[in-house]
Formats: structure tokens, sequence, C-alpha cells
């Protein structure tokens, strides 16, 4: 039997800045773009759980979480900050298994079936990784033990913050059973939607519902939830965490057609893309760029070349070509974004090169 351990820090962009700044503790923080009093475009990258109890989100309109916390305390993020807490952080955590995978700047699953005879040793160990992590950077997380993954990551989330679940095999069904369904991994807003049609609310529901008919309903997909509703993901901890893309986005400030703003935009995107994919040593071979209009339409388009890169000239020149045709537009553009993907490690390119 394996045990799985997900630990996910508690409010992470905005603890960290907490960290930085005690004066703001305990007062409601919010991390992301520029509020300009209401007037700001742009999202909420996260807030503190003080923040929270004003209804704030993340992904929310940095302007709706204005409305709701005028006298918040409102930060543009530090990524460089958080990126080098989570590398120390994820590097207590590695000492701790054999078989790591971190899924996200504040997240990652290990597995400990090696390294504990049973959930009450696996308990013991949650604590001391939890001690070491408050001790060294003074933050706290949440944790999450179970057979598999999948629960293991619905537990981290289920007494945040500074929570501490254990599912042992025998309260899967219990733990699952009264959980809306929206807590599965892969249900989202719409399959939600569809499912509460079927009168499915809870992951128990779900358990209990004819396979074959959610077949019908959803292709294999059905299937997948199906399992994942009785709890069932074989999925491994895979020990070297590959980045599957890099990318960024701008919201412009105001609606634009302007061809100069546009292509400084895209300069930039190019540039802080080009400059993640030196720093962690990687080559691409997709090029993807995202553009929303004023009407929130929102269009990607990609390109696979037929060779590996790092080089920023590629990577522009391929922005604007690929950017060129929605240009043409009569409709405003609200946002753009560039992402690489199909990305290979630099280290592997050298060894390929010596054979
Ligand atoms: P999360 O772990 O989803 O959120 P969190 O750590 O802020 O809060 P929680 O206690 O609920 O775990 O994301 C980790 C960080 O990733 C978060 O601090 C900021 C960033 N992030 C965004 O920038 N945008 C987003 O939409 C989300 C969900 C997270
Ligand atoms: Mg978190």
């Amino acid at each position: 039997m394996r045990v799985i351990l997900h630990v996910d820090l508690d409010a992470f962009f905005a603890a960290v800045e907490e960290r930085e700044h005690p004066e703001y503790k305990g007062k409601p923080l919010i991390v992301g773009a520029d509020p300009k009093e209401g007037k700001g475009r742009g999202v909420v990258s996260t807030a503190s759980y003080e923040a929270r109890k004003s209804g704030i989100k993340s992904g929310m309109p940095i302007s709706r979480a204005w409305k709701l916390c005028p006298k918040g305390i409102y930060l543009r993020p530090n990524f460089k900050l958080y990126e080098e807490v989570s590398s120390r952080i994820m590097k207590i955590l590695r000492e701790h298994t054999d078989k790591f995978e971190q899924v996200g700047i504040d997240e990652a699953f290990l597995d400990i079936s090696n390294k504990v005879k049973n959930f009450e040793e696996a308990r013991a160990l949650a604590i001391l990784i939890k001690e070491k992590i408050f001790e060294a950077e003074g933050l706290t997380c949440s944790v999450g033990i179970a057979p598999n993954k999948l629960i293991a990551k619905i537990a981290s989330g289920y007494e945040k913050p500074d929570g501490l679940t254990i599912v042992g095999p025998e309260k899967i069904k219990e733990f699952l059973s009264p959980l809306p369904i929206r807590e599965l991994i892969g249900v989202g807003k719409k399959t939600e939607a569809k499912l509460k049609k079927l009168g499915i609310k809870t992951i128990g529901d779900l358990a209990k519902y004819d396979v074959s008919k959610l077949i019908k309903e959803f292709g294999s997909f059905g299937f997948e939830f199906h399992r994942a509703a009785q709890g069932i993901d074989e999925s491994e901890v895979i020990e070297e965490w590959v980045i599957k893309s890099i990318g960024r986005e701008i919201t412009f400030e105001k609606d634009t057609l302007d061809p100069e703003i546009i292509s400084n935009a895209l300069d930039d995107l190019a540039e802080e893309v080009h400059k993640e994919l030196v720093a962690n040593k990687f080559y691409f071979k997709t090029v993807t760029v995202k553009i929303r209009y004023e009407n929130f339409e929102t269009h990607t388009h990609s390109k696979t070349l037929s060779f590996i890169t790092n080089r920023l000239e590629d990577l522009a020149e391929n922005i604007y070509e690929l950017t060129n045709p929605f240009l043409k537009s009569e409709k405003k553009i609200r946002l753009v974004g560039v992402r690489v993907s199909n990305l290979l490690a630099g280290e592997k390119i050298k060894s390929l090169k010596k054979i």
C-alpha cells in the first residue's frame, strides 16, 4: 500500500509578503495587479486569509477586490522572491523522500511508502516537515496524507490553513462522499453544471451513479470521473518534475488597437519568457500566442518549429507571425499572452549531442 503526502503552502505569495513586512500581519493583504482605486485591470494572484473573509479570491478581477475591500493592502507580486523561497522549501521536502514531484510553485507530492510503516508514522513525518518549513522560512503549510495523489491533494485543502488531514484506506469513502464534485481534479465549472443537471452534487452521488450513463454523457472522462469518485487513482509520483510550458500575459491599461503599444507588449513578453527559459536551461519547439479582444472573445494560435531553439530572435519572430492576423480585426485588444511549450532541458540536449 502506498503512502502519499501532498504539501501546499498557505496563501503563499501573501504569506511571504507578511513575513517580509510584519506590519501587515493580520491585515487584509492582496497580491496582484495594481487596483488603481478600483479602476485597475488584471487579477488577484492571491489574498491573505484575512482578505478572503471579504470574499476575495485568486483570479478575481482586481477592481472587484477593491470594491469588496478598499481598505486592504494591495501589493504587486515579487515573483523572484517567491521562487527563491519556493526552491528552498522544495529542497527541505526533497530531503524526506526519494520520490518527489513538484506540481506548482507552492505544492508537491512525496511518496513516503518506503519511509514509513503506517499512517501514524506518516503523521509524525508530516509534523516534522511542517516544523522544519516553519523554522526555516516562517511559513505554514497544509498537508494531506492518503493512499494516492488524488485523495492526498483533496486532503491538504481540507483543513487549510496550517492543516494536517489523514485519510487512511478505510476512511476514503467516508471522506470523499459528502464533498462537492468540484473538489475532484478535472471537474471544472462546465462539468459541474452538467453533473448537477443529472442530480449529481457530491462525490458520493457520482460514485453511486451508473457508469455507463456517465460514459454516454462525457465519453471516456465519464469513466475517469466515476473511478476518481470511488477514490481510485494509480498515478505515480513522478520524480523529476518537468516544466511543461512557460508563459506570461499582459492586460493593457486600456483596450487598444495601437500597433506600437501592442508590439511593445509583445517584445516585453518575449523577453520575459526568454529570460525564464534561459534561467531554467530550456529549449523550446512550440510558440503560442493568446489574444483577448475587448468583448472577451479569446483566441490562441500555435506554431511548432522544425527545430529546437532558445534564441530570443526565434521567439520574437514567431510571436509576430502568429499575432499579425489578429491585429487586422476592428476590435480592440484587451490582453496579449505568449507561451512556449514542447520544452527540452539543456542538459539533455548536451547528452544527445555526445551520442
Ligand atoms: P494556491 O496554492 O492555489 O493558493 P495560496 O497558496 O495563495 O492559498 P492556499 O492557502 O489556498 O493554498 O497558489 C499558490 C500561489 O500561486 C499563490 O499564492 C499565488 C499564485 N496563484 C496565482 O498567481 N494565480 C492564481 O489564480 C492562483 C490560484 C495562484
Ligand atoms: Mg497554496
